[in-house]
């Protein structure tokens, strides 16, 4: 059956297209695989696709909270791993509360600890004792994320989910699903939701008439894509 895209994933997809945030080539990825496609999320950088991209966060997250049986509990903190976490995560809560109500706090982390004023690597309302939600980027084999999880762990906050703009949907050094992986440590299946995935991006090539970007894809998700 054909994939269904809503209308929020396919402004995303085209509004990327369009200032280059989503590209279809040849690309090397962080963990060494060449990809026909990369998601640039730094390139999404005015203020009209910070809004559609921070719409498409807070409509997920919602839409997730609001399912019958949500996977995905309640939580206090949305939390942005630096850097790119930080603005992405900022302008969800504020979307979070205008367009859906949502009083939550917002916190992100430092690369560089700083060891004076307040000092230490966390910014924002504190996490400890808080049910936290991480929102990245973009998810492959799964280091980021695994770091983002550590780190909230270590400041003695509970990460109940992840929220990404693009689950690749590849699977991880040992064969299986990241995406299980990491719902294995926060809590089990359903725990992480993404924008988009792999696949809406393929249905999208294929709606668009795109043949030889979606010969490439299909390639590439025979030799890395998630078996299920
Ligand atoms: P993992 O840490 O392997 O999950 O890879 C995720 C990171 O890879 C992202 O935070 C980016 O730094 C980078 N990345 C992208 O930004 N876009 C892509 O399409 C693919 C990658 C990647 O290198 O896998």
């Amino acid at each position: 059956m054909a994939r269904h895209l809503q209308p929020y994933q396919t402004d995303l997809i085209e509004q990327s297209m369009s200032v280059g945030a989503l590209k279809f080539g040849s690309f090397i990825l962080k963990s060494g695989r060449t990809s026909p496609y990369f998601f640039n999320a730094g390139l999404l950088s005015t203020g009209p696709l910070l809004y559609t991209l921070a719409s498409a966060y807070a409509s997920t997250i919602s839409k997730s909270l609001s399912l019958p049986s949500s996977p995905l509990p309640k939580f206090d903190v949305l939390f942005g791993p630096a850097y790119k976490g930080i603005s992405l995560a900022a302008c969800t809560a504020l979307l979070l509360h205008k367009a859906h109500s949502f009083d939550i706090g917002f916190a992100y982390d430092r690369k560089e600890p700083k060891d004076h004023g307040e000092g230490g690597s966390m910014v924002g309302v504190s996490v400890e004792g808080k049910k936290v939600l991480i929102l990245d980027d973009v998810m492959t084999a799964g280091t980021a994320i695994r770091g983002a999880i550590d780190m909230i762990k270590k400041h003695g906050g509970e990460v109940v989910g992840v929220v990404l703009i693009l689950d690749r949907e590849e699977v991880g050094k040992e064969g299986g699903s990241t995406v299980k992986e990491v719902e294995e440590l926060v809590g089990g299946p359903g725990r992480v939701t993404a924008i988009l995935k792999m696949r809406d991006l393929m249905a999208w090539l294929e709606k668009s008439g795109q043949t030889a970007s979606l010969e490439q894809m299909q390639e590439y998700w025979e030799k890395y894509g998630i078996k299920d």
